[in-house]
């Protein structure tokens, strides 16, 4: 068994874990970050792609902005389509804010290099990962690694393990209510080596459910389509995903265009969240905490915003002050509430709800009127411009 100590244990190589390890180490705070993963895996999961102004912001001032700086592609505003037409909805007109897209598999690369450079040592592809002793202020983990069977001693432990992971569970039920929803339907993603069609993203209710059109690159983009959850990716051959995106997302006199598709995937969507985020000496930051369903763009952003209020208030518990960290849940979970809200909102605008009942095609409608009142009134594009750009910290 080999014995170590460090000042925080981090559980988790996802951008949450990643991006709190390197903000700490920055401050001379010791750090050991724990991952189930290999390096390889973790660099090849797709997943988000838009940025907040405050995450580049944030990841500019830690000093990992280099690669969003050079490669992310800044966005003025999205474009909303609905009833066959498409609206533009500038951010940039509207609130002086932007977003830039950058995929999260790029901003975890980039925190991985730094790490490699001078960061926190990363034990990735470790076993049997478990926390013990969160209610004392000596907490340990531990893992195997490579053969040896590790015990990590901190003064704190960080659940950054994603929606999956060991941290939530380790909390006594008794501590901890879980608030969710699930809902009747799931997203289809792919990549596919084609410019993007569109300067923006575009987010599309269509009579046979929710399209998009995003991207990752001037030379590769990012499309979903709305699906049954029950869905199997086997089901739909790339000849079927593309006829649907050119269904869905068609509008006269623009073209999709089509390209090698690298990657598809069925994610199902779920709004959670935990009623606490600090048990004893344990705290849990982004998705071990909270998931919301993709369609406001807000998962990697929670996590980044997350590790931004602990990594502050860790270190004003080293520099003797105490009410940042006592008061990280409350606060980081106040912002979510509103962050779960939007997403919600959304998602329920955007999504054809299943079922040949009434109710779905009043349902239908009245997401129409939405949408045209969305669109229409400056004050209703302001409070969208503003949220999705990013609540402040
Ligand atoms: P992550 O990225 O899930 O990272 C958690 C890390 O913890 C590791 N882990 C463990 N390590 C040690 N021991 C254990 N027992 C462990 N269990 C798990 C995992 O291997 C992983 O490396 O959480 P984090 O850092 O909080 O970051 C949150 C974001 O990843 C997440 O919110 C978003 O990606 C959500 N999300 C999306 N958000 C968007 O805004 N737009 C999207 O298009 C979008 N697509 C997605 C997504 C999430 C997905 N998941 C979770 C299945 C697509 C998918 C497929
Ligand atoms: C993506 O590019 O993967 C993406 C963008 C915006 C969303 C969800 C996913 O709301």
């Amino acid at each position: 068994m080999t014995r170590e100590t460090t000042r925080v244990a981090i559980i988790g190589a996802g951008p949450a874990g990643l991006l709190l390890g390197w903000a700490l180490r920055r401050a001379g705070i010791d750090a050991v970050i724990v991952e189930n993963r290999s390096v390889e895996y973790i660099l090849a999961r797709v997943r988000a792609g838009v940025l907040e102004q405050g995450s580049v912001d944030t990841l500019k001032r830690l000093g990992v902005g280099d690669g969003v700086a050079t490669n992310g592609l800044i966005h003025d505003g999205i474009y909303l389509q609905f009833a066959g037409e498409r609206h533009h909805v500038d951010f940039n007109e509207l609130i002086g804010r932007t977003v830039t897209v950058y995929g999260q598999q790029a901003v975890v690369a980039d925190l991985i290099d730094a790490h490699k450079h001078d960061g926190s040592p990363i034990y990735f592809e470790s076993s049997d990962v478990a926390v013990h002793d969160i209610e004392s202020p000596s907490p340990r983990v531990t893992f195997g690694h490579r053969g040896e069977e590790h015990d990590l001693h901190a003064d704190f432990v960080v659940g950054a393990d994603g929606f999956h992971g060991v941290c939530r569970p380790s909390i006594p039920s008794s501590a901890l209510t879980a608030y969710e929803r699930s809902y009747p339907y799931a997203w289809l993603g792919i990549l596919a080596t084609v410019p993007p069609s569109t300067d923006e993203l575009i987010y599309c209710l269509h009579e046979d459910g929710f399209a998009m059109h995003s991207m990752r690159s001037m030379e590769v983009s990012r499309l979903y389509l709305q699906v049954d959850p029950s869905e199997s990716i086997e089901n739909w051959s790339d000849e079927r995903i593309w006829d649907a995106l050119h269904t869905r997302l068609g509008v006269p006199g623009w073209t999709l265009h089509e390209g090698e598709i690298t990657e598809k995937s069925i994610t199902p969507m779920r709004s959670f969240v935990t009623s606490t985020l600090n048990c004893g000496s344990l705290f849990l930051a982004g998705d071990a905490g909270h998931i919301v369903p993709p369609t406001g763009a807000k998962g990697l952003n929670s996590a980044i915003a997350d590790v931004t209020i602990l990594a502050d208030a860790l270190i004003d518990h080293y520099a003797d002050d105490d009410v940042a960290l006592r008061r990280y849940s409350d606060v980081a979970l106040g912002r979510q509430w509103r962050i779960q809200q939007f997403s919600q909102w959304m998602t329920q605008m955007l999504h054809r709800h299943p079922g040949g009942s009434a109710d779905h095609e009043f349902d239908y409608r009245s997401q129409l009127g939405q949408l045209d009142y969305t669109t229409s009134s400056t004050h209703a594009m302001r409070s969208l411009a503003e949220q999705y750009t990013g609540l402040p910290l």
